[in-house]
């Protein structure tokens, strides 16, 4: 049994996600922590809401509430809509917990002793009309790289380059839109990640199998312009992890917080804290290689906006500890999901967001096309014609429809349960060779995290039953060789629990009402496919499901095309 420790990038705070963001990270994780799961491995899934920084300050103030009480409302909301998506996190932390404070300020005191901080007093964005400073997404502007005009003091959306405030062009505040703005001098801490280029860069280079999108970024800001910069990780905000505290080895730094992006990832670790604080269990077990982590594997999920830090920033932060820590193993990285011919947009209410998604139709439809449709080698297109075509083909037509005839068909000429006699011949031969080699086929391709290939061939497993119904015809045979019939039926329906498992990680519900129509519990994986095609053995009986998918109309297409075209306040 192996061990796999599974994080999805923690969402803002800010506000409902769109599916953009879902399947750029917590659901192909929940995809592969499932698998893993489904295949006996011990399995650590970790989520968490991100909840410090200007996102949250902002969005609180939109929202005319104490930051607190917004964070703590609003991650009540999303872990409720992960509920509803199925995302099977062990735990689903928050970033503002006191285990993420303790870790952080540890870490921070563990850098400064390796000599990795400086303090530097430098020039910050001041706005006189709102009497603070202005970092990261408290001002806006032009981006110097691409010239995309609503660029973030901390990065821009367009480009995905890290950017000052110092560095945009035409910046204005945020909060009042002042572009009386003047540079004023602070004391910050900076984490000299150039002093750590050429490990990082050794490290990246030893990860030959990961996905390209992922180490061409890490090359990128390795390489580019002057190379890797050093980073600061405190603001002058109040909202966020206190870089003054007790034992901190500095001073100076009073009303002052880490920098979001410094706490979120190091949230991996204290929401697996929070986790064994709440079960008893071993968050050491998990993250400490002097304690058991050694023989764990740690895979990463997140977007391509999110590589710079995950594949140089927080590795500095980890290597630069010096303590035994485990180090990320795998970086699986999206790239983004358009929508309709645009982007998704949250501040024009533009697509379809996870609440309103589930509002329409069930978790497994979206699961199902999202997964389908992963922006893996290059971004893809949510389009309504597509999820409609998806859904009705692959869903309905393919899968549904193949459970549909045969416990309908069953049910008729024999009852409900699986019919005695006859033998199998070629057809059945053909069939488990066939099936055997695609769900070894299929193992590989999610081992791998090829999410496309996984359905692709997922849905050729599909397939293959409902061309085994259609070329063995039980209905004819019934009327010449009825024990004929029965040995295709039993086949047939045994076929229904063992696409149960194969199809769990994808569209767990559907799963759970295929086991449940065939009153069974047994999630094993089959391994030996005849095996699994005579677990049910004849007289097990069983209860015709309902419709498993049902098709979506095109008035029903069209309503919601014009519904999410760009509306939500
Ligand atoms: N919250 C950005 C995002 O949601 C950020 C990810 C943090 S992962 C440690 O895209
Ligand atoms: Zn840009």
């Amino acid at each position: 049994m192996a061990r796999h420790l599974i994080t999805s990038a923690i969402p803002y705070i800010n506000g409902i996600k769109h599916l953009g963001n879902l399947v750029g990270s917590q659901l192909p994780a929940d995809l592969f922590a499932r698998y893993q799961r489904a295949r006996g491995h011990e399995v650590m899934f970790i989520c968490a809401t991100d909840e410090h920084g200007t996102p949250a300050e902002l969005a609180a103030a939109k929202a005319g509430k104490p930051v607190a009480e917004y964070c703590t409302e609003m991650h009540e909301v999303q872990a409720e809509i992960a509920r509803g998506f199925k995302l099977s996190f062990d735990h689903f932390g928050r970033s503002s917990s006191a285990q993420n404070r303790k870790l952080t300020q540890h870490f921070a005191v563990q850098l400064a002793k390796a000599g990795l901080l400086r303090e530097v007093t430098e020039k910050q964005m001041y706005s006189k009309a709102d009497g603070r400073f202005l970092p990261d997404r408290y001002i806006e502007g032009t981006c110097p790289n691409c010239g995309f005009e609503s660029a973030r003091g901390d990065q821009c959306d367009n480009c995905t380059k890290q950017l000052d405030p110092v560095d945009l062009i035409n910046p204005h505040s945020v909060i009042s839109g002042s572009t009386d703005l003047e540079l004023r001098e602070t004391k910050h801490l900076f984490l000299r990640q150039s002093a750590m280029k050429d490990q990082l860069d050794a490290w990246i280079d030893s990860k030959t199998d990961w996905p390209i999108l992922t180490t061409s970024i890490a090359k990128k800001w390795l390489h580019d312009g002057d190379g890797l910069q050093d980073r600061g990780i405190t603001r002058d905000l109040s909202w966020g992890v206190p870089a003054q505290f007790e034992g901190a080895p500095w001073s100076g730094m009073e009303g002052k917080v880490f920098y979001v992006w410094f706490d979120a990832p190091i949230e991996y670790l204290a929401a697996t804290q929070e986790w064994a604080d709440k079960t008893g269990g071993d968050w050491e077990r998990w993250w400490r290689t002097d304690k058991g982590a050694d023989d764990v594997t740690y895979t990463e999920f997140m977007g391509k906006d999110n590589v710079p830090f995950h594949t140089l920033s927080f590795p500095a932060t980890i290597l630069g500890s010096n303590e035994p820590w485990k180090l990320v193993d795998y970086i699986k990285s999206f790239n983004y999901l358009n929508y309709d011919g645009g982007q998704f947009s949250t501040s024009r209410g533009r697509g379809v967001f996870m609440d309103q998604a589930l509002e329409i139709l069930p978790a497994d439809y979206w699961r199902w096309w999202l997964l389908s449709h992963a922006p893996e080698s290059a971004d893809s297109e949510f389009t309504w014609e597509n999820f409609q075509t998806s859904v009705n083909k692959d869903l309905a037509d393919v899968l549904g429809n193949f459970v549909s005839r045969i416990t309908k068909f069953t049910r008729s000429k024999f009852g409900e349960a699986l019919p005695e006699g006859g033998a199998w011949g070629e057809q059945e031969d053909a069939l488990i060779a066939e099936l055997t080699t695609r769900i070894r086929a299929y193992e590989t391709h999610m081992e791998a995290m090829d999410i496309r290939k996984s359905a692709a061939e997922l849905r050729a497993i599909w397939v293959a039953g409902n061309e085994y119904l259609q070329a063995s015809a039980p209905w004819s045979a019934f009327k010449t060789d009825p024990d004929r019939a029965a040995a295709i039926a039993r086949l047939a329906l045994n076929l229904i629990p063992l696409y149960a498992v194969l199809s769990a990680p994808f569209i767990p519900d559907a799963a759970d009402s295929m086991l449940g129509a065939m009153q069974t519990e047994d999630r094993s994986w089959p391994q030996d496919v005849k095996a699994a095609l005579t677990a049910l053995p004849a007289g097990h009986a069983f209860v015709t499901p309902e419709v498993l998918f049902r098709k979506i109309a095109d008035e029903e297409r069209e309503d919601w095309q014009k519904r999410f075209a760009g509306t939500r306040d």
